[in-house]
């Protein structure tokens, strides 16, 4: 029987339409569930709705619609979500199913037979968008501690659990399951906070109806959050299918948002230990997406849709930037820049440029063919890239994982400007087999680890590897040497066209010199000036020079390769000998205008000219401050 693995989303409340904070979350579950079944696991991968509740029960009211006529809907909108974002969830849990309600109410049978439910009056403070209870003393400014709401007062009979009894128990759990909690910065706050006491919880409501009566007292409806985490046994099975609850649980992972670790790391263990139930093996407690120094949510209303920037940017963009930007466990900023930055640089760049220079070179060099391979040298790399992206996703560290991925990515581009494999073509050397092979091959090995994360690239570079789909391929699979020589390489579109943005218009405009009374600049005429289209038809790309050599017979010319980030490097004469050392230039960085018309100087053919300023004393190569990815467009 293989491995299982379980894992888990929060249940979402549909009281509105999600946004990428929770696309953030399903999207991380995703990726390692499809991990788990990429190594031949048997995956359990659970997500789905919050439906009862005070919450819910007003904003239905609110717009003149029964509750379940109000989620229907919603519901509807999310599961359409998660499609658009290529969830692969194996179940769909809403707590409104009959499946649920039984499993809900055994659960509260079962916790009074243990002695642990007993009625009394609840007096204190309820936040209704977090859905939770607050004593006096919590509150902050006597606003809600959690999501800093206002609270109103509660005063009404209720079933208590016995929580408190739970403590001790739970401490202890948690001392010998150092796994339990992660990261450990919130292991941490759930010590402190088990260590101040834990009084019994308000388990039931009756000041309103929506949710599901407790069955010892039907006046009495369970309170949404036991509700809530009750979902994850019945969608394991609990209670209906015994023999799939024994293999699907404990979950292995219940992912969620750093704000809810409470209700999964406390409330929902002392509940399993009440009904003589294993516990998770880990709740792993992410942090926020924030716009601006604000948590995206959806009673602040400054939220993003995800579907809106599938529609722009595609879903692989959207999972690889939610993955990839903000290392997992800690907070970070959502912009859209930094979304087109990442694509352009990493997909487009480096990913898009590796398939393209590659299956150019090989349909230039060996008529698409791949060539046997005799040594490599890009193996070892691969292979440890595998044992990292599987030791990094074992300890959900999502971002480094994807990260390592695209580490070989960078390493084979730049094996590539090592191996300058048009050198060794030029020459006859029968190097560039091997060469040729090992890029390739990484990129097969590429896209196999890069099946969990990005859901359209890895099958196209199989198809223009020559290789079909790669869907049936595993992780077994991405063992070295496993593309067959004489496979016939398809060299198809770009995966990753370069976003262009309106920006770009801006960028132009700030380059125009301001013109102001009393400007010490020199002006120019209206008539001189040129309009922000004419300076769009100039191609400035920033590129990296190869190796310079003396032209023969011209003292102020160097010839250079020049790596635009093109399946081939650019020839570039230029008049910067007196000023350079052909042998100090390779490496450096420079801006070429990429669209010239190519000229022959001194019998060699130049595509292109570089920028350099210049005085009466000194020449200066104009250089990217920081070095930037050849290719990349200057605007
Ligand atoms: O809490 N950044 O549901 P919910 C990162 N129904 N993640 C975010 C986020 C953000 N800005 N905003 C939301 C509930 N999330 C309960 C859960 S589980 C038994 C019941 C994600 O709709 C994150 O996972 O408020 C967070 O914990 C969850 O959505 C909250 O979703």
């Amino acid at each position: 029987m293989p491995e299982r693995f379980t894992i888990t989303t929060p249940i979402y409340y549909p009281n509105d339409r999600l946004h990428i904070g929770h696309a953030y979350t399903t999207v991380a579950a995703d990726a390692l569930a499809r991990f788990h079944r990429l190594r031949g696991e048997d995956v359990f991968f659970v997500t789905g709705t919050d439906e009862h509740g005070q919450k819910i029960e007003d904003r239905a009211g609110k717009v003149g619609k029964t509750p379940i006529a109000y989620v229907d809907e919603i519901v509807a909108d999310i599961r359409d979500l998660w499609q658009v974002l290529g969830i692969s969830h194996d179940d769909f849990i809403r707590t409104t199913e009959p499946r649920h309600e039984r499993v809900v109410q055994e659960v509260f049978r079962r916790l009074e037979a243990k002695g642990d439910l007993y009625l009394s009056q609840y007096e204190g403070w309820y936040c209704t968008p977090c859905e939770s209870f607050w004593v006096e003393g919590k509150l902050v400014d006597g606003k809600c501690p959690s999501c800093g709401g206002p609270v109103a007062r509660l005063n009404e009979e209720s079933y208590f659990f016995r929580l408190s009894r739970y403590a001790e128990p739970l401490l202890k759990y948690i001392e010998s399951n150092p796994e339990f909690i992660q990261p450990v910065s919130r292991r941490n706050e759930m010590v402190q906070f088990i260590r101040q006491g834990l009084e019994d919880l308000s388990v039931s409501r009756t000041s309103f109806s929506w949710g599901i009566p407790l069955p010892q007292d039907p006046r009495h409806i369970a309170y949404v959050w036991v509700d809530a985490l009750t979902n994850y046994i019945t969608a394991c099975g609990y209670l209906q299918d015994e023999e799939r609850f024994r293999r699907f649980w404990p979950a292995d992972v219940h992912l969620v948002g750093k704000e809810i670790v409470r209700f999964h790391a406390v409330i929902w263990p002392a509940i399993l230990l009440s009904l003589d139930l294993p516990l998770p093996k880990v709740v792993y407690g992410h942090g926020w997406l924030l716009l601006g120094e604000q948590k995206m949510s959806k009673s602040r209303g400054n939220v993003i849709d995800p579907r809106q920037l599938v529609q722009r940017y595609g879903r692989d963009a959207v999972r690889y930037y939610l993955l990839r930007e903000v290392p997992f466990g800690a907070d970070g900023n959502y912009t859209e820049d930094a979304l087109i930055l990442r694509t352009n640089v990493d997909l487009a760049n480096d990913l898009g440029n590796l398939l393209s220079r590659t299956t150019a070179m090989l349909e230039r060099f060996t008529g698409g063919t791949i060539p046997a391979s005799g040594r490599s040298s890009l193996r070892q790399q691969a292979e440890e890239t595998v044992g990292r992206v599987e030791e990094r996703l074992a300890r959900l560290q999502v971002s480094d994982a994807v990260a390592a991925v695209f580490d070989l990515v960078k390493r084979a581009n730049k094996y590539i400007e090592e191996e300058a494999p048009w050198q060794l073509h030029r020459a006859g050397d029968p190097r560039l087999g091997d060469v040729l092979y090992d890029l390739a091959e990484s990129l097969r090995v590429i896209a196999i680890l890069l099946k969990p994360f990005l859901l359209d690239a890895p099958d196209a570079i199989f198809r223009q590897l020559g290789l079909g789909g790669a869907q049936d391929a595993s992780l077994a699979d991405a063992a070295w040497g496993g593309l067959p020589a004489g496979t016939q390489v398809q060299r198809g579109e770009p995966i990753f066209p370069r976003i262009e943005t309106e920006r770009e218009g801006e960028a132009a405009a700030t380059k125009a010199p301001v013109k102001s009374a009393g400007n010490t600049l020199p002006a120019n005429d209206e008539a001189d000036m040129i309009s922000i289209d004419e300076f769009q038809r100039l191609d400035l790309r920033v590129g990296t020079i190869l190796e310079a050599t003396p032209v023969k017979g011209a003292d102020r010319l160097l010839q250079l390769t020049v790596d635009l980030g093109e399946p081939e490097p650019r020839t570039v004469v230029s008049g910067i000998a007196e000023y350079y050392r052909p042998d100090a230039l390779a490496g450096t960085q420079i801006v070429l205008v990429a669209n010239l018309q190519p000229a022959k100087i001194r019998g060699v053919i130049s595509h292109g000219m570089i920028l350099a300023g210049k005085t009466a004393q000194v020449l200066q190569i104009v250089s990217p401050r920081e070095p930037l990815p050849p290719g990349t467009q200057i605007k």
